[in-house]
């Protein structure tokens, strides 16, 4: 009998993250096989049809480490140029954020450098975040336009982000973001700049397959309820899915209104209230927690976990990497806050940097290590799943493989 498996990885501790019964859906003394990019078995080894040099082309051994899915991170702001350490040190030599944005700070000195950009060096300066993620374990990631705030930078973020996905191998979905801020050119005219993202910006950014979601930053200090409507209904009108920043500062109705359009994930939401976690819960709709952002503004009131878990809302856990308020290069880092902070249990963080990830993204095709899904998963120098949340920084990934290829790390 030929070989017929591309890859045979024996002795592994596998953390399927599938509803197997067992924590993690681990399986002892196992084995993972796949073919075309997709696994092919994932199971106890003395459940391999054959021997393994008759099974696989290649065979390898793990010897006895952890195997997990390849980390999903379902929210980063990951392409933008420059970054905000200046305003880091202001901050912390007292001055305020009124101080810092008078002095042309904030989103806004983003926006500015991220403008001044041209692709190739945004890419350069963005592809350095994404290996960093990458060689902790992350396969797929999320990542969203939102410094550019005019037509022309928005999809230069965009191509940028594609490119990301192209030069590393990784699974990249991209997300619109033009309701993040109010560009300067606008001041004043907040209704003339939603009328520019929903007449102009969007269907052209949808028309050039640039975006797989929608987003946009329903908060006070952003758009408003309303505003944010007249985005949604735009994005369903072309097509498109959404997901939103809600509730992240003040009870606004994010949570409510993401449910209402069956968002893809409603992002944030310490601040949401029980009636829009329930919507989101009838919905089906993912709740994303994002600690970066919480720990950085040293924020006081928790996101309600226990809401959540009692409405069976599905948790996910992403970084937020953003040059402002989630300078967050680790994702294993975000799930170690998911746990510390908001009290989340290390399964609750892992499945929602896996599984309930890519629910939020739409993507059915992985999170877990099981017949079908694709090939995308890490090695770990650890012996137990909740290692990846209790090490706090490290470099715990010996290797990680996407769609049945070893990533260059
Ligand atoms: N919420 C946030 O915390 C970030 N964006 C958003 O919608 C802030 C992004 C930045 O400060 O650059
Ligand atoms: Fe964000």
């Amino acid at each position: 009998m030929n070989a017929s498996w591309d890859g045979l990885l024996l002795d592994c501790r596998l953390a399927t993250m599938t509803g197997n019964g067992a924590p993690f859906g681990l399986v002892d003394d196992a084995a993972l096989a796949w073919k075309d990019g997709r696994v092919v078995f994932a199971a106890p080894m003395s459940a391999l049809p054959g021997k393994p040099d008759a099974l696989a082309r290649e065979v390898g051994s793990a010897s006895g480490a952890l195997v997990t899915p390849g980390l999903i991170d379902c929210h980063t702001h990951l392409v933008f140029a420059g970054d905000r350490a200046a305003e880091f040190d202001l901050r912390l030599n007292g001055a305020s954020y009124a101080d810092i944005a008078q002095a042309g700070g904030g989103i806004v000195s983003t926006v500015t450098r991220t403008r001044a950009a041209d692709e190739d060096e945004l890419l350069a300066q963005s592809l350095t975040r994404a290996r960093t993620l990458l060689s902790d374990g992350v396969t797929t990631l999320e990542i969203k336009s939102g410094y550019g705030l005019a037509l022309d930078d928005e999809a230069k973020m965009l191509r940028v982000a594609r490119r990301i996905g192209d030069e590393l191998g990784l699974g990249v979905r991209t997300t619109f973001l033009g309701a993040h801020a109010l560009p300067p050119e606008f001041a004043g005219r907040q209704s003339d700049y939603v009328d520019e993202v929903c007449i102009r910006m969007l269907p052209k950014i949808a028309h050039a397959g640039l975006a797989d979601a929608v987003d946009a930053f329903c908060e006070t200090i952003a758009f408003t309820p309303s505003e944010t409507r007249r985005v949604f209904e735009t994005a369903r009108a072309l097509g498109l899915p959404v997901k939103l920043h809600a509730d992240q500062l003040s009870d606004t109705g994010g949570a409510a209104l993401a449910a209402e359009f069956g968002a893809l994930s409603a992002d944030h939401l310490e601040y949401a209230n029980e009636a829009g976690i329930a919507a989101l819960a009838a919905a089906g709709s993912v709740a994303v927690m994002l600690p970066g952002a919480f720990y950085t503004l040293r924020e006081s009131t928790l996101p309600p976990i226990e809401v959540f878990r009692r409405h069976g809302v599905a948790l996910a856990v992403a970084s937020d990497l953003n040059p402002g308020t989630s300078p967050l290069l680790s994702l294993r880092h975000a799930m170690n806050m998911a746990c510390t902070l908001f009290r989340m249990t290390p399964e609750e963080a892992l499945r929602g940097a896996t599984v309930h990830a890519a629910r939020a993204l739409g993507l059915a095709d992985r999170g877990t290590l099981a017949p079908g899904q694709r090939a995308d998963f890490v090695v770990w120098d650890a012996g137990h799943p909740a290692e990846l949340c209790y090490w706090i920084g490290g470099a715990l990934a010996r290797s990680v493989v996407i769609g049945g290829r070893a990533a260059a790390t």
